[in-house]
């Protein structure tokens, strides 16, 4: 059946704007993927800090919330300068997390679940304490151990103003000048030296990091800073903006992010070589090994330049994640997605958090004018706005289940299926993320959303670790959110999410279409988003009145319980629903 042909008293008139519709095709083209940050999921050893053995151990409970697939957020060796996205040897394990070993046991383990692994590569910088950069300190000036990076004279007499004017993501300059008089270029914090991506001995070097994890088997690769690897010939000065976290507030209507990632170090043409050149090399393996684009990328069409054919397989989609809750805004965005990415026959991603901005529990309880994610950093802190924890909820599994309703690809974050909302009354001297210190105290950064996960609502730390230790404080509230106080119980968030899963699995609504309903008797389209995937209707009400479901509607799914008044069902404000419309 395809929308349009719907036919009866109750079937809404629709409009088709996608219809990939390829059951069978490549996994990533429909999963749904899970983010494991290592140093938060579960802890084997003791010490407070997650890891690899902690993963294995709790990996039936993804199993079981019925995900396809997850990724993980690096686990390498690092100096941990940046929570491990400061990468000192790409071939090995930080003692931290385990032991090469430790990581094929994992993988083994997932495969033996059915679930892919892909895992974090991290191009766009090193760590300071990578061979490449110790012997590029070591050589000086004019080297080939210097060419690997953005090495720079300085401008001025003493060469003593930096190359160029360009900031660092998370604040302050984005030049450190060594005491030979050069300097260096790091978009990220000082100890992850930018590389040089002109380099050939850089592309090797990659593509061979490629292989070995492939070798080993993992179904892919998350690309840390895609749009970032290739700056602008001569480095030129840049006046606009080149971060998210400032000029938020002057969001668009469109809820598009608000601010391009356009400039001299961001999304130039020659990152598409690179990632040609990196299909090729997991064209070479068996399984539909997959890349995945982190860009922060606008507008929409050219995001989809890295998926076109030949390059990355997918890009998560922020413009999603930035959009207000708001229905009008949130159709403009669903289309225009849908639009840019059939365009270029890839699949649509959405995704609502991640390890990077406050998570969507919390922003959804938020006044309008900070409900948005303003790019990495921010974060919340005990003097800001406080969210409103039930409606941020509530607004939250509503979110969440119009996202798992969408043909495509969805990334799901660890804690977001027990509806953990950020931690935002951290200590301020508890918090570990460069942004903090780095913009002078402006930015709380992202501990808030980097919490232990609670497994056991008795047990110490929650059950995160078998000592009771976490490397960060969790409120005392979460017991009610614990793993095991919502397993079993009927309406909870981790219950909402797995049946929200086994029927977006028995329904195939990842690879269905998407028809927006136009008009639908007793449905305001104001603040109501409806569309119609297979056929299920999806319908979001977002406005303050409850919505009437159409007679004979068989529900299906929903994000809370729902109401009856004569006869007539009732979808209460801030609620999503799945439905089967009588034929
Ligand atoms: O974040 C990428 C990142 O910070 C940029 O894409 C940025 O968000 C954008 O330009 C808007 O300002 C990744 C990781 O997810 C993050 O945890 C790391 O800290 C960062 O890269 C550096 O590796």
């Amino acid at each position: 059946m395809t929308p349009e042909t719907t036919t009866g008293a109750l079937a809404p008139t629709t409009t088709l704007v996608h219809a990939l519709g390829a059951p069978g095709g490549e996994w990533w083209r429909h999963a749904v993927i899970y983010q494991v940050y290592p140093r938060s999921f579960a802890d084997g050893s003791g010490d407070g800090i997650g890891d690899l053995p902690g993963i294995t151990a709790r990996l039936d409970h993804l199993a079981r919330l019925g995900v396809d697939a997850i990724w993980l957020s690096p686990f390498y060796r690092s100096p941990q300068a940046d929570a491990g996205y400061d990468v000192a040897d790409y071939r090995d394990v930080d003692p931290l997390f385990g032991t090469l070993a430790d990581f094929d046991a994992l993988l083994e383990r997932a495969h033996g679940l059915g679930l892919r692994m892909i895992v974090d590569l991290v191009p766009n910088h090193t760590s300071d304490e990578h061979v490449w950069f110790q012997a590029a300190l070591a050589a000086g000036p004019g080297s080939l151990e210097r060419a690997r990076y953005l090495f720079r004279p300085g401008k001025g007499a003493d060469g003593a103003e930096p190359p160029n004017n360009w900031n660092s993501i998370f604040g302050g300059p984005a030049w450190t000048r060594l005491p030979d008089g050069e300097w260096y270029l790091h978009l990220f914090d000082t100890r992850q030296p930018d590389l040089d991506w002109e380099n050939p001995e850089v592309r090797a070097e990659f593509e061979d990091v490629l292989r070995f994890w492939l070798d080993k088997g993992v179904d892919g690769f998350r690309i840390d800073v895609a749009h970032g690897l290739v700056k602008a010939a001569g480095l030129p000065d840049w006046d606009g903006e080149s971060s998210m976290t400032e000029g938020a507030e002057t969001a668009p209507e469109d809820g598009s992010m608000g601010v391009v990632h356009r400039g001299p170090m961001f999304d130039q043409e020659g990152v598409h070589e690179i990632y040609r050149a990196w299909n090729r090399v997991l064209a070479a393996y068996d399984g539909d090994r997959a890349l995945v684009a982190e860009a922060w990328v606008e507008p929409l069409e050219r995001l989809a330049r890295y998926v076109r054919p030949g390059e990355m397989h997918q890009a998560f989609n922020f413009s999603f994640l930035t959009t207000r809750w708001d229905a009008g805004a949130l159709r403009r965005i669903v289309t225009a997605s849908l639009e840019a990415s059939d365009a270029v026959g890839a699949p649509t991603t959405w995704v609502l958090s991640n390890h990077d901005i406050v998570r969507h529990t919390s922003r959804l309880g938020l006044a309008e004018a900070n409900a948005r994610p303003s790019g990495i950093g921010r974060g919340i802190g005990r003097d800001d706005e406080q969210p409103d924890e039930a409606l941020g909820l509530r607004r939250a599994r509503a979110a969440s289940l119009v996202m798992l309703g969408l043909p495509g690809s969805a990334y799901l974050y660890q804690g977001e299926e027990l509806g953990l909302p950020e931690h935002t009354t951290l200590d301020d001297d508890l918090r570990q993320d460069p942004t903090w210190w780095r913009s002078g105290h402006n930015e709380r950064g992202r501990d808030g959303c980097r919490v232990p996960l609670p497994w056991a609502k008795d047990e110490a730390g929650f059950g995160f670790s078998p000592t009771g230790a976490t490397w960060l404080p969790q409120p005392a509230s979460w017991a009610a959110y614990a793993l095991d106080a919502q397993q079993g119980v009927g309406g909870s968030t981790y219950e909402t999410y797995r049946n929200a899963l086994r029927l977006r699995g028995e329904l195939e609504l990842g690879t269905g279409s998407l028809a927006w309903v136009d008009a639908m008797a007793k449905v305001d389209a104001e603040s109501v988003l409806a569309f119609v995937n297979r056929d299920v209707l999806v319908l979001a009400n977002l406005g303050s009145d409850p919505v009437a479901l159409p007679d004979g509607a068989t529900v299906l799914h929903a994000s809370a319980a729902l109401e009856a008044s004569d006869g007539v069902t009732l979808v209460p404000s801030d609620t999503t629903v799945w439905v089967r419309l009588a034929a």
